[in-house]
Parts: C-alpha cells; sequence; structure tokens
C-alpha cells in the first residue's frame, strides 16, 4: 500500500516524503486512508487519500464534477467557512486513475472529531443546524447542473421493489432465513413507499440534498464541539428535504450503533430526535413547504425501511454493495434498522407531537 500512496501522492504534486499512514475504517463503500507527510522544513501534513469504489459509483467523473461545483458555490457564498480542499494534479483534475482500475482522490485533512455515537444534546442540535445550513446554502443552486451520480437512490418504491423481486428470484437461497424480516417490510411497504411516490409525481419539491447525512459525515471542532464542515459530498443530488432529515435522525437517535447484533439494546430515542429536529428546523423552516414539515417523521419512518431494504437485499444478493467485515453483517444490519423503524412506529405520534411544539416554539 505505501507503494502506491506514494503514486498517488506525486500524481497529486504533495511535497515532502511519507512519514506515516492508515487506514480510516468509517464508511461503508470508498477506502479512506490517512497519510501524513514530512515536509522538506520537517514540518507534518496530513491529507486523506480517498479510492472511490467505481462499482458503486459508475460515474466517480461525475462525482467529482459535482462535488467542485458545491464546493465552488459555498466557497464563493461564505468565504469565511472552511471548505474541503482537493488537490489537483498536473493536468489540472482533482482525481486520478491508477493502473486504469483504481479511482482516487485527495483531500486535505481537517484536524477535527467526527462522532459515531453521540450522547451530547447540544452536539446534536448543532449537527442538525449543519446539515439544515448546508441545504439552505444550496436552496440557490440549480439542482439541474448536478449529474444524477446513482439514480433513484432515495427512491423508497424502487428499492422495495427491486427487494421484492429479489425476493421472488432468491438467486444465493438466504430468503427462508429472513421470512420474518420480509413480513414486515411487506406490511408496511406501502406506507414507506409513500413519499418517494408523491415525489415522483411532483407533490414534493426537489432540492439540492446531501443525501448521506449521518453524523460522522460532519467534522466538530475538538475543543468546542462546534461543527467545522460538513463531508462526504459523494451523493449530492437533487432530493427531498426531509430524506436528509430522516436519514440524519435515524443514524444520530439510535440508542446503538448500525451494526449492532443485539437489537435489544436498539431504540429510537425521542430527546435526541428533538434536539436534532430543533437544530434542522431552526435553519430550514423559512425555505420549506408544509408538506416538508408536515411530513419529517414519515420521511424518518421511511428512509429507515429504505436502508433496511438495502441491506436485505444485498444480503439476499450475495453481499456485493455493502463492505462486510464478517458473513452475517448485512442481516445484523438489517435487523438493527427493522428494529429501529419498529420503535419509530410505536413513538409516532410522541414525534409528530414535537416536531409541532418544535414549530409553534419557532413562531413565538
Ligand atoms: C453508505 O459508506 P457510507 O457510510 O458513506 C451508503 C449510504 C448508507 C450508509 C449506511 C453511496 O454510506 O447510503 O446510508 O452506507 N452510501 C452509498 O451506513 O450507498
Ligand atoms: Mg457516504
Amino acid at each position: 500500500m505505501h507503494n502506491t500512496l506514494t503514486v498517488i501522492g506525486q500524481k497529486f504534486r504533495l511535497v515532502g516524503e511519507i512519514y506515516s499512514y492508515q487506514t480510516i475504517t468509517i464508511g461503508n463503500i470508498n477506502s479512506t486512508f490517512k497519510v501524513t507527510y514530512r515536509k522538506p522544513d520537517e514540518t507534518l501534513k496530513s491529507y486523506l487519500f480517498q479510492k472511490v469504489n467505481i462499482h458503486v459509483f459508475k460515474n466517480p467523473v461525475q462525482i467529482m464534477e459535482n462535488i467542485d461545483r458545491v464546493t465552488t458555490h459555498i466557497r464563493e457564498k461564505y468565504p469565511d467557512q472552511i471548505a474541503l480542499h482537493f488537490h489537483h494534479t498536473d493536468e489540472g483534475l482533482n482525481y486520478f486513475v491508477h493502473d486504469n482500475d483504481s479511482f482516487w482522490r485527495v483531500v486535505n485533512f481537517v484536524d477535527s472529531v467526527t462522532f459515531n455515537i453521540c450522547d451530547d444534546i447540544k452536539v446534536i442540535e448543532s449537527t442538525g443546524k449543519a446539515f439544515g445550513a448546508f441545504q439552505t446554502q444550496l436552496s440557490d443552486f440549480e439542482s439541474a447542473q448536478l449529474y444524477q451520480t446513482i439514480p433513484d437512490f432515495h427512491n423508497t418504491k424502487k428499492r422495495l421493489d427491486t427487494l421484492f423481486a429479489h425476493i421472488e428470484s432468491n438467486p444465493c437461497g438466504r430468503v427462508r432465513e429472513v421470512k420474518k424480516e420480509i413480513e414486515y417490510i411487506a406490511s408496511v411497504r406501502e406506507k414507506a413507499a409513500e413519499l418517494s411516490v408523491r415525489y415522483a409525481n411532483g407533490e414534493i419539491p426537489q432540492r439540492v440534498t446531501h443525501n448521506d447525512t449521518k453524523c460522522n459525515n460532519v467534522l466538530f471542532d475538538k475543543k468546542t464541539k462546534e461543527p467545522i464542515v460538513v463531508i462526504d459530498l459523494d451523493t449530492i443530488m437533487p432530493g427531498m428535504s426531509m430524506y436528509d432529515f430522516g436519514d440524519a435522525v435515524r443514524f444520530i437517535a439510535n440508542t446503538a450503533i448500525e451494526d449492532e447484533p443485539d437489537v435489544s439494546k436498539v431504540f429510537f430515542d425521542t430527546a435526541k430526535f428533538r434536539a436534532f429536529a430543533k437544530g434542522f428546523i431552526s435553519e430550514t423552516h423559512k425555505s420549506l413547504e408544509p408538506v416538508e414539515i408536515e411530513n419529517l417523521v414519515k420521511a424518518t419512518f421511511s428512509i429507515t425501511i429504505e436502508l433496511a431494504s438495502r441491506f436485505l437485499d444485498d444480503y439476499i444478493t450475495g453481499d456485493n454493495y455493502f463492505r462486510c467485515v464478517y458473513p452475517k453483517h448485512n442481516l445484523v444490519r438489517t435487523r438493527c434498522q427493522l428494529q429501529l423503524a419498529k420503535d419509530i412506529e410505536r413513538k409516532w405520534d410522541e414525534l409528530e407531537w414535537i416536531i409541532k411544539d418544535i414549530i409553534e416554539n419557532l413562531e413565538a
């Protein structure tokens, strides 16, 4: 790996030589390395080298173009804000294809902290603000300028249709094992797909959205615990605002990690939901339409079922998409999301009430 990283560093014209490197294990799709260079003046500087998963991202050049456009827009509008800095090759490209088969990019490492599980209510509220502000900052960005890098990424109806088609064809003989999971998903299929159908019909506004709003995609200042910058811009595409909200809370308000094998530890924490919602709504309420606010809870439920279906679909079809560390990893992830979805269903009325309360207090 050292040799490959050296070649990549040279291509991106980094100065000095590699002092150390480590693999970053966060992320289910791309491979990331933190690489530290010793510069000729003996000082150290760190970078993130990322190998983009070209099985998932069929058009990585389009991703880099999207990222370039979006970061330029934000940088020009908010010059004082910390922005992600991608390096360029001699050819002026922000990516490099190595040996014709691997796609690399290099970004400055930002000294910061991220959270996989967050118990600090203040940090949760600021995560909501960070993702809300991100959407608002891009509200005047023409979404037609963006490539659909993964078409129908959050089209819940299509995701569910695909799952049920694969249940029919049962390519790896694993369906027998997951009857209960299938039964539950079938029972909520229509409810979970509803918003995506309404979006496709034009009843829900199309916005520029992040589409992967896990809290570990926000970098925080180590001391102040204030958000510094939103990262992982791979899936920026037109989408539903409320799905960004839902994706974020299904992660941050989960009392357990996303692949907790003991589902009795999995609950949807309403206090965390409130904190995130307060932050998110305070940044977005002026630009959101009533239909978008009214469906925040349904969006949370829908995207949780969607992700469960994606994990289950990957399990049924042989684990080709998400990185798996052990054989039933995708099944564990599926069960976790389903447990969470059931708890969201149980708490639905309380969650609606929390949103109402936040809105009323904003207007007061
Ligand atoms: C993937 O690799 P990561 O963590 O950035 C996935 C998201 C899922 C997430 C679940 C391109 O994101 O959609 O919500 O795993 N990204 C893609 O942890 O499929
Ligand atoms: Mg991602």
